[in-house]
């Protein structure tokens, strides 16, 4: 029975064991340029299998929130050259997480302070994260969004293109596509924020249409066995609703099948929050989503993720219901949660406080076993 300290090989990824952390949005990056403190941050997660980034904004316009990290300037990808180096002088692997907010973003953040953009123009009952000129970090209602222009989506394409070109010349092992959470592309998947009545709305296959189009792009630009996936199919994160997510999801999962992707990483449940959470009138399947991945040929490995503690991890592993499990709040606390989760040592608690924005306290900071 494969444990989760076993090596495993996710396409071009060799992964010393099966613990990946999380994408984790830390906002210490002002200007949208990584740090010098972000590096120490990923490299002293290193022993992880695997490190996913926080989400990176692909272009300006992808921009939701105060001080997260780009992948579309030189000086941005420059800083991740930086974190790359560390992480791999300490022994680890790092992917970066390609993310544009659609909706989920403020007019303050956006190009020319021009209206975020979204499939549909319906305004998200979420909020977003800015910071004052003082400093002071604050949470506030997203703006409301236009509708794209169908004539507008080759750009967007080709602006995840740009940036998984980005990600190579910043030294990443590979990338993760967000697509989930409620952001674009899990926008255009869900009903509750798409009613475009152009080929990218209405039937199912419609609206999964940006979605492969992204994938097709960033593959062929870097190569699927270097791409992942990031998808989260019931969770109601940032409004994100649709009445019937098992169908939908089935087929986007037949969709990834077609790809020689690293992996698929699946939210189960409400993100951070209940693993049964449910949308629709029936309990989600995860079993079928990944048999729908499976028979159209999907060959990544399966990582799951929300609510792991190291017992009902190393069940998923055990049992083969996963390859791989990604941590979040408890990478946050513990650098070496790999060695705990193997030596069942005590884990130190995340302080919420310092999740978003704020210097090296909650950073840099949470101690290692001696
Ligand atoms: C927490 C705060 C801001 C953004 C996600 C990128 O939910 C995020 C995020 C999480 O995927």
């Amino acid at each position: 029975m494969p444990t989760l300290f076993d090596p495993l090989t996710a396409g071009a990824l060799q992964l010393p064991n099966r613990i990946a952390m999380a994408p984790l949005t830390r906002n210490r990056a002002p200007g949208a340029v990584p740090t010098a403190d972000m590096a120490t941050y990923y490299a002293q997660r290193a022993t992880a299998g695997l490190l996913i980034t926080e989400a990176t904004a692909i272009s300006h316009q992808g921009q939701g929130y105060a001080d997260v990290p780009g992948l579309y300037g030189d000086d941005q990808i420059a800083g991740w050259k930086r974190v790359t180096d560390a992480v791999h002088a300490a022994g680890g692997r790092i992917v970066v997480q390609m993310w544009h907010v659609g909706r989920i973003s403020h007019t303050s953040l956006q190009p020319g302070g021009a209206a975020p953009v979204a499939p549909s123009a319906i305004r998200a009952n979420s909020k977003t994260y800015l910071v004052a000129p003082d400093g002071t970090g604050s949470f506030a209602e997203t703006s409301m969004p236009r509708a794209l222009e169908t004539s507008e989506l080759p750009g967007i394409v080709a602006d995840y293109r740009r940036a998984a070109r980005a990600a190579m010349d910043a030294g990443f092992d590979g990338v993760e596509l967000h697509a989930a959470n409620g952001y674009l592309i899990d926008q255009f998947l869900r009903s509750g924020s798409n009613q475009r009545s152009d080929d990218y709305g209405g039937s199912i296959a419609n609206r999964a249409r940006l979605l492969v189009e992204v994938m097709d792009a960033i593959t062929a630009e870097i190569g699927a066995p270097r791409t992942g996936i990031r998808i989260s199919p019931v969770t109601p994160a940032n409004d994100a609703s649709d009445p019937e997510p098992q169908p939908l999801f089935d087929y986007v999962a037949r969709q990834l099948g077609r790809y020689d992707l690293s992996y698929v990483h699946v939210i189960e449940g409400a993100t951070g929050g209940a693993r049964d959470y449910q949308q629709g009138d029936a309990p989600f399947d995860y079993a079928a989503l990944r048999r729908a991945y499976h028979d159209a040929g999907g060959r990544g490995a399966w990582m799951v993720n929300n609510g792991y503690d190291g017992k009902l991890a190393a069940e998923a592993v055990a049992q083969g219901r996963a390859d791989l499990v990604a941590f979040g709040k408890p990478f946050i606390a513990n650098p070496d949660l790999v060695r705990r989760l193997r030596e069942d040592a005590p884990l130190n608690e995340p302080d919420k406080n310092t999740f978003y924005g704020g210097g090296t306290r909650g950073y840099l900071d949470y101690p290692v076993l001696a």
